[in-house]
């Protein structure tokens, strides 16, 4: 078995959920790779420290030029807020270090082709955490794609809504609130939200051809963290695209952190001449699946029994899941990082790079930047 030896930056949310799918994976995953939580890193000493101890890692660094210039890192994985994305992965890769992202790559397309550009250039494994691809459910409605089973595809409609910036006491900056913060996100629930939304769909149905979009900041001035002052708010509260897919089908999606209620309601449905799929994050162990047409036979389901199918996804036979509890048993969020960094190190192994590496990241980037450009201008926006 080789070891990976994983300097990971960052310690919000994000650098914990990897850091503990780093300390699991090899538990539920028989693989040829073992990473090892060598060094946590972070400015803050203290902070750094802390996690250190509390996630295992067998050391703590507080600037991460130091970290990529260490010969006994052979991973940065990168958890910090998105505008430090592509100053650390371009250092990484050129210090040959293997690179897993947080998601979005990049504040925009321009710093996402510079990260494709490092990591091709210098040839290392690279991965961007788009977890939602390995929730079970979800890998099984690409599996129904790809079986046919969806037919010629009409429609795609996806929502992600969150209800956490209503108020406007929340302020915008620093290290909980940055993603209210232009600056350091470069976007709003574009870049956050429709980040994922746009990579399931394109993993799903295809390319995204045009895009047509409106956007809203519904707080226009919160009070900044770090200066103290109110200062105006620069992000996207809410925003809702139109889009046509390289296939011929047409996609709806929204997205906001101003539905009251909602906590993270990552929905879509795919509807296709021969069946279609329905998936939402908040009841995440269901499919749901409607069979019209059997891809093999071309039997036709008709008449009074026709209906919806609620597939518990928890299977041995259904994605990741013979690796982990008995059939009904259900796995979480937190099984989707584990999953992904399966897939990464499978990939390492085999030689076929797990996906969504950074080229597809770039992808997804592009598709942001359109949608914003498209809300800027009032116009359709074509995707190279
Ligand atoms: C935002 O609230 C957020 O934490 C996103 O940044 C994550 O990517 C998403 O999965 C959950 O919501």
């Amino acid at each position: 078995m080789k070891t990976v030896n994983i300097g990971l930056i960052g310690g919000g949310f994000m650098g914990r959920t990897h850091s503990n799918a780093y300390r699991k994976v090899n538990a539920f995953f028989k693989l040829g790779y073992r990473p090892v939580l060598k060094t946590f890193c972070d400015v803050n000493e203290s902070k750094a420290k802390t996690f250190a101890e509390n996630w295992g890692y067998e050391s703590h660094e507080t600037d991460w030029r130091k970290l990529l210039a260490r010969k006994d890192i052979d991973l940065i994985d990168i958890c910090v807020p998105n505008m430090a994305h592509r100053e650390i992965a371009i250092a990484a890769a050129e210090a040959g270090k293997m690179l897993i992202c947080e998601k979005p790559l990049a504040i925009n397309t321009a710093e996402a082709e510079q990260m494709v550009s490092a990591v091709e250039k210098a040839k290392v494994a690279n991965m961007v955490m788009f977890n939602y691809r390995r929730v079970p459910a979800i890998t099984l409605a690409r599996q129904l794609v790809d079986e046919g089973r969806i037919g010629r595809p009409f429609h795609y409609r996806a929502t992600y809504l969150q209800d956490w910036t209503i108020s406007t006491d929340v302020p915008q900056g620093g290290d909980a609130l940055w993603r209210l913060d232009a600056k350091v996100a470069g976007s709003g629930v574009t870049g956050d939200l429709l980040a994922h939304s746009i990579d399931t769909a394109e993993w799903l149905n295809g390319p995204i051809q045009r895009v047509t979009a409106a956007t809203e900041t519904f707080i226009k001035q919160r009070k900044h963290v770090e200066s103290g002052k109110v200062e105006e708010v620069k992000i996207d509260d809410a925003c809702m695209f139109l889009a046509i897919f390289a296939n011929g089908s047409m996609g709806t999606f929204e997205s906001t952190r101003y539905a009251r209620g909602r906590k993270n309601f990552n929905t879509f449905e795919l509807n296709g001449e021969a069946g279609s799929v329905y998936f939402d994050l908040e009841d995440p162990q269901y499919l749901q699946y409607f069979k019209y047409k059997d891809p093999k036979s071309g039997d036709k389901t008709e008449g009074h029994l026709t209906g919806w199918q609620k597939i518990h996804v928890t299977n041995a036979e259904h994605p990741y899941m013979d690796k982990w509890w008995v059939p009904g048993c259900t796995i979480g969020y937190e099984h989707t990082f584990i999953n992904a960094l399966a897939d990464f190190f499978t990939g390492l192994e085999t030689g076929k790079p797990a996906q969504p590496d950074f080229r597809c990241g770039l992808r997804t980037q592009k598709v942001c930047d359109a949608v914003l450009e498209s809300a800027r201008t009032g116009k359709w926006i074509d995707i190279a």
